[in-house]
């Protein structure tokens, strides 16, 4: 800041004025008194949960804004190498209990709190999510940040601050309807709005191309729309350390210059246009997971937001005084995902047409910095803009990813001489009318490293999706770095009687910093007072969601039946389908028993739980199946003792933070190969759930961590899937009849090879088999216990020195103290 320097005794009083104050119940509420008068503008005769919410959420915002302002400072001075995740979703839910948490403060401020009225459980409620993302990915973002912030990583986040998330979910007469999810109508007392950061973004125009001083050809983009990027920051703190990291949001506004242009020119409605179009760049989150929708706002929303980010990222480096070539020591990004991907061609365009570069100096440096998370094999999941609207939007970044892909085939074709199939399979550019740019492959050409998220998913990345890419670049630019979740936040926080009882059995909070410590609970499996304490805390969280279920599906389930959850979103690879028909079959089976029978059932209640893409036809008609089956089930008076069935409507990080504490098994049912991760199966465990899931995905690891005993695996292995639909492609399949039951059995027992197209009946027989488990106490609680004292591996902390090490080369920078 040039305009103003502080003289010496000016700065010194500034450090007394800012040094911390001690944080005593008195000056908590001093602080929260303060808020609610003066922020809030309200007085002890006019307070409720939700003003106590918000005063409370105001002064524990500045206790983070004190650590925030210390580390970034720190890592200004020091200059470090910095990581840079980008990701088009954060799906961060509720802020408030979990920096209470982190900072390690919660209970001072809910005693002093309590002094003046107030019950923190209760105002902790009153916050509604940020719920900026889908699922999976968007959460593991939010983890990510977690882990980075407690590790002392120098780390930003850079993402899109949507004025509506993820719609909300209800029920209406068991189909889905959607509501806006507008998060910000009483502000939101967790970001920080900087007005003063703020960039220029554009699109669309044309580029000229004329002769430089050196001789070459200079490119200059002459757009015809501009908006402005203005930031939000969202301090992140890490659990037990003075790091508090940013997670950078960006929004768009009108940009001035323009609008005056029209608006001068009488053409008012125009200028109002221009102005809303501007401001909706960041309007909505949209809502499909693990799909791809060719809509220009979206690509506009990946431009703005790289743009923008790009801009800042530049910025700081400047400030060190070093010249280009030193910009891959200061810089990592990683790009979640290839919803980002145009920014690369950005970073080339910028240190080509801006910074005077030429192509192969800033290829140099373009491919030092990238690196790309590939979270799906789904071909419907991955991005190919169509060149028509590339070039529309952004005609200087078409020219670029044509040159990008020209010199990459050049080299190919030296690789490969005359192969023009190959040159056709590898390029970036796929043909067609219209032609499509294949994101993926940008990213894999231009990255330095590339990772799926799973060993297996990872495995089919480099096998299947970008196999002809692995030959041609070496194994060494493809590695996987398996997800992970914050026990923090999904331990900690969501099970604090569980936390407790480790901490308290551990005789030490170190496990929630270093995850295997986990493993120590293993000699206390077969304890039957470790196993009664820990059955006891699972019993009252299934209580707890006994009456969150109650209160919004009008039904009382059994709290001491098995709760059997699928939670996750709608999607026919995630087979909600295939386990909806296992439940009406148990339901019918019932039905036949006579009532001795009947008496010695399992009792069971099937929780569902997900939204559906507001468009998907086929997942929302799965949601009504179920809303229908429920009706039937729950209102048999001879059988819903043994089976009870309820969707829980608008699953969100918050509802999930209830839901898995209390499931004693889940469902991570997805057909072999497609499941590329999924995370919610770690959380499950990690609270001592236990997984009924396929072979697929992370549960692969998970079982290998628990062993074979404490998870319950069914059905065929990935290679063979194909092999099976193509089978049932082309008619060799064979239909079942219900009076073929020995043949059924005889392929159930694999007779006739791998029964892929029978995994329905393969999920029925696992489930006879939980049933039987379940009902040996001891033997259930010892499955549970060894089963999330093996979840060490699957702390995003693992996860994360695992990029920081391998892919970012980047060390933790612990605040001074
Ligand atoms: C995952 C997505 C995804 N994979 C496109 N892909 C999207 C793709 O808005 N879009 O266009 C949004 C999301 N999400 C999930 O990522 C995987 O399905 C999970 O298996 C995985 O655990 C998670 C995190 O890696």
């Amino acid at each position: 800041y040039p305009g103003w320097k502080p003289s010496p005794e000016i700065a010194a009083r500034w450090k007394k004025l800012t040094a911390p104050k001690e944080l005593t119940e008195e000056h908590i509420q001093e602080e929260f008194v303060n808020h609610a008068t003066k922020t809030l503008a309200r007085s002890a005769f006019n307070m409720d949960d939700f003003a106590a919410y918000q005063a409370s959420a105001y002064s524990v915002r500045d206790q983070l804004i004190d650590q925030w302002n210390s580390t970034q400072m720190y890592h200004t001075t020091v200059s470090p190498k910095r990581v840079y995740y980008l990701s088009l979703e954060f799906l961060i839910g509720r802020s408030m209990d979990n920096a209470l948490l982190n900072l390690g403060i919660k209970d001072r401020y809910a005693n002093a709190i309590d002094k003046l009225g107030f019950n923190m459980e209760d105002l902790v409620e009153q916050e509604t999510d940020a719920a900026l993302g889908n699922g999976g990915l968007g959460r593991l973002a939010a983890c990510f940040m977690d882990s980075l912030a407690t590790l002392d990583y120098p780390a930003w986040g850079y993402g899109i601050r949507y004025n509506y998330g993820i719609f909300e979910q209800s029920i209406v007469d068991g189909y889905q309807t959607e509501h806006p999810d507008y998060w910000l109508t009483f502000g939101n007392p967790w970001e920080i709005q900087r007005l003063d950061i703020t960039y220029p973004v554009a699109f669309g125009g044309t580029v000229i191309r004329s002769k430089g001083a050196s001789g070459g050809f200079v490119y200059t983009w002459e757009p015809t729309e501009r908006v402005v990027a203005v930031a939000h920051d969202f301090p992140i703190p890490g659990f037990g350390t003075k790091s508090t990291i940013n997670i950078r949001l960006w929004s768009s506004k009108p940009s001035n210059e323009f609008d005056f242009a029209s608006f001068n020119a009488g053409e008012y409605e125009k200028s109002v246009k221009e102005q809303t179009d501007a401001e909706n760049i960041t309007s909505c989150l949209y809502p499909n997971d693990n799909h791809y929708i060719g809509k220009k706002l979206r690509l506009k929303q990946q431009y703005f937001f790289v743009c923008a980010t790009l801009q800042d990222i530049i910025r700081r480096f400047k400030k060190t005084g070093e010249p280009w070539s030193e910009f891959p020591k200061h810089v990592a990004i990683q790009l979640n995902d290839t919803h980002p991907t145009i920014g690369i061609v950005e970073l080339q365009r910028i240190l080509i047409d801006e910074e005077g570069l030429d192509w192969d100096g800033a290829w140099k440096i373009v491919t030092k910095v990238y690196s790309y998370t590939n979270h799906t094999v789904l071909p419907e999941a991955l991005e190919k803009w169509t060149v028509p609207l590339l070039k529309e939007l952004l005609p200087r970044h078409m020219m670029i990813i044509f040159d990008i892909n020209l010199f990459f085939l050049q080299s190919v074709e030296r690789r490969y001489p005359g192969d023009r199939e190959k040159l056709r399979r590898m390029s970036i550019i796929e043909e067609g009318v219209p032609q499509s740019v294949r994101m993926a492959y940008l990213a894999v050409v231009c990255c330095h490293t590339v990772n799926g998220v799973a060993e297996l998913h990872s495995d089919l990345v480099q096998k299947q999706l970008f196999s002809e890419f692995v030959e041609y670049f070496g194994a060494g630019r493809f590695t996987n770095v398996t997800n992970g979740v914050t026990p923090r936040r999904w331990l900690h926080q969501a099970n604090p009687r569980l936390s407790a009882l480790i901490t308290k059995t551990l005789k030490s909070q170190h496990w929630l910093k270093d995850l295997s410590e986990l493993a120590k609970l293993k000699q206390f499996a077969s304890d039957p007072e470790f196993q009664r304490k820990w059955m006891e805390i699972k019993a009252s969280n299934k209580k707890r969601l006994a009456e969150h279920i109650a209160a919004h599906c009008n039904v009382y389930v059994n709290p001491d039946a098995i709760f059997d959850v699928q939670c996750k979103r709608i999607h026919e690879y995630k087979r909600q389908f295939m386990n909806i028909l296992q439940v009406i079959h148990r339901y019918e089976e019932l039905q036949k028993m006579t009532d001795e029978v009947l008496a010695k059932q399992v009792p069971r209640v099937v929780i569902f739980a997900g939204k559906s893409a507001p468009g998907y036809y086929i997942a929302k008609m799965v949601i009504k199946l179920i809303n229908n089956a429920a009706n039937v089930i729950n209102y048999n008076l001879r059988t819903s003792k043994y089976l009870q069935l309820v969707f829980i409507p608008n699953y969100n990080v918050s509802l999930a933070e209830i839901i898995i504490p209390a499931s004693d098994i889940s469902q991570h049912i997805s057909t072999a190969g497609t499941e590329a991760s999924g995370t919610s199966n770690m959380k499950f465990v990690l609270n001592g759930g236990l997984i009924v899931g396929t072979v697929d995905g992370a549960n692969i690891e998970i079982g290998e961590e628990t062993g074979p005993e404490n998870i319950f695996l069914f059905g065929v292995l990935t290679p063979e899937v194909e092999d099976i639909r193509h089978k049932q492609t082309y008619g060799t399949g064979i239909k079942v009849d219900p009076k073929l039951d020995s043949v059924v059995e005889s392929i159930r027992d694999g007779t006739y090879g791998q029964p892929a197209i029978f995994e329905p009946l393969l999920h029925i027989d696992t489930m006879r088999k939980v049933d039987a488990c379940f009902q040996n106490k001891a033997e259930w609680a010892k499955k549970s216990i060894l089963a999330a004292a093996s979840m060490g591996k699957f702390s995003s902390d693992r996860s994360i020195n695992d990029y920081a090490k391998n892919i970012w080369h980047i060390s933790p920078l612990p605040p001074p103290e």
